[in-house]
């Protein structure tokens, strides 16, 4: 039986032996004393990568953006985001339970909210009002089909933000494939962002971890909360390593996945019954619409599944897929076929 193509998500990679190497070989030590050798490695490593003064090891995505949002805000405090944000949408209500925020979520053309949207929604000082403290943006967008935030955007919000006296948090789970879709560097993305989460282990390949980076001042603030959340981990320099690996030798090859996702996306716009929008095609990630008046978009998934090919439906009518290292050519060529077979039924 043939194996399943997985285009559920890349977060589905899984560390292939070189850095499964990287990874028994790695020097450990206690982190939450400071002292694992590869966990600080990997901290300066990605905040120079970043541009920024200091990086903070975190479990997961999620953590990162979390520890972020408590570390930039007070209870009480209003974060202005984009509707199909992550932070919104995937983190379980993270922002209210734990930080004692809440979210003002702004609808944006392909997850790109604008600074003259933002400006408007920026409370005025009143005691009927929450206090805006924090923007927080997405860079690239996954709900939105992996699309990346335009950096003159990002300039004019963070030059707003700093006209308020606001925070900016850039969840750059996926900056990495931004910086190599449109070549320039990680650093200046981050440069419109007070603090910026990045992950290692979606597009990147490794099996655990994200990091926050930021000013010192507030990667000290940062490093509380993860010790509060549960986030401090012993020798962690053994998940630190497959993500040291992964920023060396992983990064990029993401103009593969691009390429691949740009290959299904132009091969899903030939089928009747399918609809997508090919603009919003723009790096590893791939949603489109089924239309069919016989088939939901879940339906369309478990086809697809049975046929070897899995995907997620995000929606009655919409379903994503993400390319990422475990997917070949041949792989996507397969794919189509299986597109071919059951749209048949259309
Ligand atoms: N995204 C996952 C799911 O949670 C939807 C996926 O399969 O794409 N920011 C962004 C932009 C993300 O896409 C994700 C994960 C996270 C944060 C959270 O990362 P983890 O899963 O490590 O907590």
């Amino acid at each position: 039986m043939k194996r399943s193509i997985d285009l559920r998500s890349d977060t589905v990679t899984q560390p292939l032996p070189e850095m499964r190497e990287a990874i028994a070989h790695a020097v450990v030590g206690d982190d939450v004393f400071g002292e694992d050798p590869t966990v600080n490695d990997l901290q300066e490593t990605v905040a120079a990568l970043l541009g920024k003064e200091a990086g903070l090891f975190v479990v997961s995505g999620t953590m990162a953006n979390q520890v972020a949002i408590n570390a930039h805000t007070q209870p009480g405090d209003e974060v202005i985001c984009e509707y199909n944000a992550h932070i919104f949408n995937y983190e379980g209500g993270a922002p209210a339970l734990l930080s004692g925020v809440q979210l003002h979520p702004l609808p944006g053309v392909h997850g790109v909210i604008t600074a003259e949207q933002i400006e408007p929604v920026i409370r005025p000082f009143d005691h009927h009002y929450p206090h805006t403290q924090l923007i927080a943006i997405e860079n690239t967008h996954n709900r939105a089909g992996g699309t990346i935030f335009p950096i003159e955007e990002m300039k004019k919000i963070y030059e707003l933000a700093q006209k308020y006296g606001l925070a900016v948090h850039l969840d750059g789970a996926r900056l990495w494939n931004a910086s190599v879709a449109t070549h320039i560097p990680l650093a200046e993305y981050a440069k419109y962002a007070d603090s910026v989460s990045v992950c290692f282990s979606k597009g990147l390949g490794a099996p655990v971890g994200s990091m926050i980076a930021g000013s010192k001042e507030f990667i000290r603030r940062a490093h509380r909360y993860r010790k509060v959340y549960g986030g401090g981990m012993r020798q962690a320099g053994i998940l630190a390593a497959g993500a040291l690996y992964a920023v060396k030798n992983n990064v990029h090859r993401l103009a593969e996945d691009h390429a691949r996702a740009g290959r299904l996306a132009a091969a899903l716009a030939a089928f009747d019954g399918i609809r997508i929008d090919l603009k919003a095609v723009q790096t590893n990630i791939v949603i489109f619409e089924v239309i069919s008046q016989k088939i939901s978009a879940p339906e369309f998934v478990d086809r697809c599944g049975e046929a070897g090919v899995l995907m997620l439906a995000i929606g009655t009518n919409r379903v994503r897929l993400v390319v990422h290292l475990h997917i070949t050519d041949a792989d996507v060529e397969r794919t189509i076929a299986v597109f071919k077979q059951v749209s048949a039924d259309f």
